[in-house]
């Protein structure tokens, strides 16, 4: 019979060597990717115990080789914003928007995000979790081994809960992280038309307060926008989170500028996101503060928006960028983080070692986790492996990300 006793220790000490790889890091150590050529990692009990060039390794007994056949390493991709779980789709509202609505206009007639609550609120929370656990595995089948989910489908106290329950779930069942994000402030629901304020208190006390008891988010996020939430609607509910001991992010100036990138540094936020409307002297605040810059070039594009997020300002001011999918069903029907890449490339000029740099280093940075987004000794063993010969073509591949296997805690798959 099997031994568990002797097998959980043996497991937890298994040391693997995968090498014959060309390895990424995104370690900023002056090289580009901070690559390693014909590299070596070495993991023990999920962690990355050593990481060098091949020919450095120190000999080890006992340990399982894994020979990449020359094949790239990069950290395991971060997507650090999507609204994945959902119930329904919009594209009757996309057939809208290509005769020519605005986004706005149809959120304004009730449609928009409140057609999503109203499908979300009456899925039950087995149907949401196998709708979102097929779209989580096309992110995974992207690279992606860390995910931040947000709430904001539900806009009532259980079904908020229920949301956030169903992204634990998805965590416990998928090789993935999941962070979750409660985002209860994202529109108003209709049960409490021309009662905003009361709406907000509801927000910012009971459903935080449930919430924050029940371990469900790692972090508090806002729409602040014309059509959701004003900038002191924002500052309340992010009072209260911080009593709560919640860190915050802020869906900032996607549509207008709202003074969003500022007022998500005046609270220290973790990232500010989206950012197309964000004036000089909200980045400049955002540096101060050290808020990550998230950058969605996919809700950008299928929005068919213009203005662009002032990225030549982000890099004068050193603020990071992450680049994320925003997935979600009426912005941004995105499943794929190295597209998102693309766009990041395509339509926001970043470079492809930026691009990287977002879905890894930095979108960690945005989830205030450091124990990941770069390859480098006791950092988690978290990485995907690509088939490809040179790092941009993570960035240059239209849809169609060359992942050869990914690899979480340590355990291959
Ligand atoms: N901004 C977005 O792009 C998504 N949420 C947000 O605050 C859109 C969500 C949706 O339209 O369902
Ligand atoms: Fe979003």
């Amino acid at each position: 019979m099997y031994n568990l006793q002797e097998g959980g220790p043996r497991m937890a000490s298994r040391q693997v060597i995968w090498e014959n790889a060309s390895i990424a890091t995104m370690r900023q150590n002056g090289s580009a990717y901070g690559a390693i050529e014909d590299g070596a990692i070495v993991v023990t009990g999920g962690r990355i115990s050593w990481i060098g060039a091949r020919r450095d390794l120190p000999p080890q007994k006992d340990a399982e080789r894994r020979d990449l056949g020359g094949r790239w390493i990069t950290p395991g991709l971060i997507d650090c914003h999507t609204h994945l779980v959902f119930a329904g789709d919009r594209a009757s509202e996309f057939e809208l928007r290509l005769k020519g609505a605005t986004y706005e206009e149809i959120a304004r007639a009730g449609g928009g995000i409140r057609s999503t609550v109203n499908s979300t609120r009456a899925a039950c929370e087995d149907d949401l979790f196998r709708a979102s656990r097929a779209r989580l595995g096309a992110l995974i089948a992207g690279g992606v081994t860390t995910v931040e989910i947000k709430s904001g489908y539900g806009l009532d106290t259980e079904n908020e809960a229920k949301l956030l329950r169903v992204a634990r779930r998805l965590g416990a069942d998928a090789p993935v992280t999941v962070r979750t994000s409660f985002l209860g402030a994202h529109a108003l629901p209709p049960e409490y038309e021309g009662r905003q304020a009361d709406y907000v208190e509801l927000v910012a006390g009971e459903m935080l307060k449930r919430i924050a008891a029940e371990g469900l988010a790692d972090a508090v996020d806002v729409f602040a926008e014309r059509i959701a939430f004003t900038p002191a609607e924002t500052a309340r509910i992010f009072e209260a989170a911080q009593r709560l001991g919640l860190p915050v992010k802020l869906h900032a100036d996607q549509l207008s500028d709202q003074g969003g990138a500022a007022l998500a540094a005046r609270f220290g936020a973790l990232s500010a996101d989206h950012l197309e409307y964000a004036s000089k002297a909200g980045v400049a605040a955002m540096a101060a503060q050290g808020t990550i810059a998230v950058l969605l070039p996919c809700a950008f594009y299928f929005l068919r928006e213009t203005k662009k997020p002032p990225v030549e300002i982000f890099r004068k001011y050193g603020v990071p960028i992450a680049i994320a999918t925003d997935c979600n069903p009426g912005s941004s029907p995105s499943l794929s983080l190295p597209l998102a890449m693309n766009m990041a490339c395509t339509l926001f000029q970043l470079t492809p070692e930026e691009a990287l740099a977002g879905a890894t280093r930095n979108a960690a940075r945005a989830l205030g986790m450091a124990d990941r987004g770069v390859l480098e000794t006791g950092k988690v063993a978290d990485f995907a492996i690509w088939d490809i010969r040179h790092p941009a073509e993570l960035a240059y591949w239209i849809g169609g990300a060359p992942l050869f296997r990914s690899v979480k805690d340590g355990a291959d798959r």
